[in-house]
């Protein structure tokens, strides 16, 4: 490590003023990443040992949930719950929202989470990551009630993730542009490697699962036939590029620019991705960056969540090609 490095905390202090960013909240990203490196010291090892695999339960949401999704959910839990900062949490592995334990005390904060997003790539060795973002408590409940976990996401105090790929990075904005990261093993500390992260104007890649196309209404499936259509001008046809963990296709298209989408379907209209642990946070972090989140018909950030497991299309890219699928969206080309 050079002397020259700047790490995650030295960051935070050196923007402190300038941005205006609270103790608490950089103490919270703190304890974020130290949680995170855990999570990926067992993901690293996960083909070693026998935490692999299928514990055999299913989530909420229907899904099996493999070991590791469980022991990322416990370790960021752990990590953030006696720390006096939040007033409550939620998680997609969880049907209720999780309160902070009464005997530890509470904060201001309110932490919304994907432990392990794209688990089940993980015996494929396919990168996956945590998902998070951080809202201001609304409720005057000490502890925090539902109402606090129900903010669009356009009250988002600070996003980010984690991709545990083939280095561990750490992404994050806090309303003044998209910092990234990278874990450098030897010191055990996130280091600085991609400040300002803007994504791309010019739109190279479309990530979709393209198996879905005859289940799509007509105005989506145009839109998937126009990025396959040659034009010079635009440079397409874009490249089909899909990992099929939103995580590493979201990172992949912000630094190279590319639309990510995963509309809804005639028979699940409302999508398969979560608005509160995928959806918000990683629109925050793409219109930070220059880009834009949609539905289609709406900003994602402006959406007034009605439940925490709330299910959205969700469409993340440059902003220019997101107009170009609304307009696709609402039949107007
Ligand atoms: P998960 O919660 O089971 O990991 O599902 C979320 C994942 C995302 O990472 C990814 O974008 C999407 O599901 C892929 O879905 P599909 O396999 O339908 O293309």
């Amino acid at each position: 490590m050079s002397m020259g490095a700047v790490n995650l905390s030295r960051f935070l202090v050196e923007h402190e003023r300038q941005w205006g960013i609270e103790r608490g909240l950089q103490d919270l990203l703190n304890n974020i990443a130290f949680a995170s490196k855990i999570v990926s010291r067992e993901v690293n090892k996960a083909g070693l040992v026998e935490i692999l695999g299928l514990t055999g339960e299913t989530n909420v949401q229907g899904e099996e949930v493999q070991k590791l999704d469980m022991f990322a959910e416990e370790t960021f839990i752990h990590a953030l719950e006696p720390l006096g900062l939040l007033a409550i949490m939620t998680d997609e592995e969880q049907d209720e929202i999780i309160p902070i334990p009464d005997k530890f005390p509470t904060g201001p904060y309110v932490f919304l989470f994907d432990p392990l997003d794209g688990s089940s790539n993980i015996d494929a060795n396919v990168s996956i990551g945590t998902i998070f973002a951080i809202y201001r408590k609304i409720s005057k409940a000490e502890r925090g009630v539902l109402e606090d976990c129900l903010q669009p996401g356009n009250q988002i105090e600070m996003a980010g993730y984690v991709i545990y790929g083939s280095s561990t990075m750490l992404v994050f904005s806090c309303g003044h542009g998209v910092h990234g990261f990278t874990l450098d093993p030897s010191c055990g500390e996130f280091l600085l490697s991609h400040p300002d992260i803007c994504m791309p104007e010019k739109t190279k890649n479309f990530s979709v699962n393209e198996g879905n196309y005859f289940k799509w209404e007509k105005n989506i499936r145009n839109y998937i036939d126009y990025c396959k259509t040659p034009d010079k001008e635009s440079g397409r046809p874009y490249s089909g590029r899909y990992i099929g963990s939103l995580v590493a296709d979201f990172h992949r298209n912000l630094l190279y620019g590319g639309i990510f989408l995963y509309p809804g379907t005639k028979d699940k209209p409302g999508g398969k991705l979560r608005l509160l642990y995928e959806g918000n946070p990683l629109s925050y972090i793409a219109e930070q960056a220059g880009g834009a989140g949609t539905t289609g018909t709406e900003r994602i950030l402006d959406i007034k969540p009605d439940t925490i497991h709330q299910r959205i299309p969700l469409i993340i890219g440059p902003k220019k090609e997101c107009d170009i699928y609304d307009k696709f969206a609402k039949g107007k080309i």
